[in-house]
């Protein structure tokens, strides 16, 4: 983890490191618990990136009151100069694009191209966002009764609790900030501990576009330290989440005990079908890059191939060449192609889980191990790892492992492949790679999931179209797009009579 906790000992961090504080009523202060924890650079954890806010009940509190005053004024700024605000923290982004992706890079470890892409995915959530502005669209419709006005408008919630990962540090906390905001709301967000750089100069960049003091908090520190306090607080109307299955049942449960509104976005394993038909060298590419793109950190990862049996061979052979010929290492290296894991206990999880799959009885390929040497020994490296022969069953291709590791699953045809790829607990992405029309339509329709590609791996979601899956990936919800507004959004529906006397409505129906 990139920690304190998992400081190697002799590490110091240096006399001019910086120290950043919590961001709360539009200034810069420290947390109250008079604690600090140390945010070290995962390929090289020599690297103390900042210090950062320890922070706990008392911080939260404090963020939620201020962000329970400013709601007062912020929900009657109009919605279109909100929308303006937004507007320009995309053209700060902008500018500040590779500053910031080289702060992300230090501190999370994926590769510069992705981190790029990071910030460019908050940027364009930005533009998208802001043309909400002039929308935030409700229904206008008749009445039953004359002289009688029906719409139904959008309101905003208050106050909203943002709980946000690791691996998306910018690009997710936009998704959730920029609806909230444009539709009215206040905020409070906790970064992952990993990386609250990255989202701290997010928050940074809609205070200078002129988001007004108090709308945007951010406190930074330890996993329930903060989230606990800021899910139970009576004055937070909604939550939303992004992080592990396992902490979504309990923030779920927690915030229904206030009636809170709350949105999770957990775990996934997502399957990618390899038809015979399909475009090889194609599916090869999108795999390789699903796979490991982020170091397979992704909720969206493809972490399962499911192969139909006349291609099965032939491509595994190949996939193995390629994984094998991956560049592992410092990210900020623009040749490199993979990072490290984000910390040590995730690298630990990685281990544990290839030591699982040898015990289940698949085939490794390639990968399964730390990487060491020059280069790696400072760093949380996992070589790109292959197991092949999968059985749908084994804990490999149930089990989300977010690291570099991927199953491949043989199947006999569309049928097999779709009932293996349904049979999980998750339902986040998918992905199908063939040539024949009907059966991309079939998949389209029986791939039980949020998102799913046809002919493209399961990552690469855009802001527009909602973001988010079915069972245990979520509760329903969806970021992105209109999905996003309206969770962040309430309706009121509101009648106008005009008709100067009582009509009754279901009663006193006119001729
Ligand atoms: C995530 O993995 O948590 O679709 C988010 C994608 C990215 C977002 C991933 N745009 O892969």
């Amino acid at each position: 983890m990139a920690t304190m906790e998992q400081k190697p000992a002799g590490v110091q961090a240096g006399a001019k490191t910086k120290v950043f504080k919590n961001f709360i009523g539009g200034e810069w202060v420290e947390s109250r618990t008079g604690r600090t924890f140390e945010n070290l650079n995962p390929a090289d954890t020599r690297e103390v990136v900042g210090i950062f806010q320890k922070s706990g009940k008392e911080d939260v509190d404090h963020a939620i009151e201020t962000a329970k005053q400013a709601f007062k004024k912020w929900r009657l700024v109009p919605a279109p100069r909100r929308a303006e605000m937004l507007y320009k923290a995309s053209e700060l982004l902008i500018a500040r694009k590779e500053e910031y992706a080289r702060d992300m890079t230090r501190e999370m470890g994926k590769v510069i191209k992705e981190t790029r892409g990071d910030v460019q995915e908050a940027i364009d959530c930005g533009y998208y966002t802001a043309g909400e502005g002039r929308r935030l669209f409700g229904p206008t419709v008749p009445s039953e009764l004359p002289n009688k006005f029906a719409m139904a408008i959008r309101q905003p919630l208050g106050v909203c609790a943002m709980i946000t990962p690791w691996n998306f540090p910018m690009a997710i906390p936009s998704w959730k900030l920029f609806p909230a905001l444009v539709a009215g709301n206040t905020a409070v967000i906790k970064p992952a501990q990993d990386t609250p750089l990255s989202t701290l100069n997010f928050v940074k960049t809609l205070h200078d576009a002129g988001i007004p003091a108090g709308v945007v908090n951010i406190v930074t520190g330890f996993g329930s330290d903060i989230g606990t306090p800021m899910v139970e607080h009576p004055a937070v109307r909604a939550v939303s989440l992004t992080g592990s299955t396992a902490v979504g049942r309990i923030v779920g449960q927690e915030a229904a005990k206030t009636f809170k509104h709350c949105s999770l976005e957990l775990g996934g394993k997502n399957p990618m079908i390899v038809l015979d038909d399909a475009n090889l060298d194609l599916a090869l590419e999108g795999a390789l890059w699903g796979a490991f793109g982020t170091t397979g950190q992704r909720c969206t990862a493809t972490s399962r191939i499911i192969i139909q049996k006349g291609v099965y061979k032939k491509f595994v052979d190949e996939l193995v060449v390629r994984a094998k010929k991956l560049k592992v290492g410092n990210g900020l290296d623009e040749s490199v192609d993979m990072g490290p894991a984000v910390n040590s206990s995730q690298m630990e999880t990685d281990l544990k889980y290839i030591k699982i799959g040898e015990d289940e009885g698949a085939k490794m390929l390639c990968g399964g191990h730390r990487l060491e040497g020059e280069g790696y020994n400072h760093g949380w490296f996992v070589a790109p790892t292959v197991f092949a022969d999968v059985d749908p069953k084994m804990r490999i291709a149930q089990e989300e492992i977010f690291g570099p590791v991927v199953s491949i699953i043989p199947c006999d045809g569309l049928e097999n492949a779709i009932e293996i790829a349904n049979d999980i607990e998750y339902g986040l992405s998918s992905s199908i790679y063939t040539k024949d029309v009907n059966k991309a339509f079939t998949a389209m329709r029986d791939l039980y999931a949020g998102i799913t590609y046809i002919n493209a791996p399961t990552i690469g979601a855009e802001v527009h179209l909602p973001f988010g899956g079915t069972k245990a990936t979520g509760n329903g919800h969806r970021e992105g797009g209109i999905g996003a507004i309206d969770f962040y959004t309430e309706w009121k529906s509101v009648y106008v009579d005009y008709s100067d006397k009582l009509q009754r409505a279901q009663i006193d129906r006119p001729e």
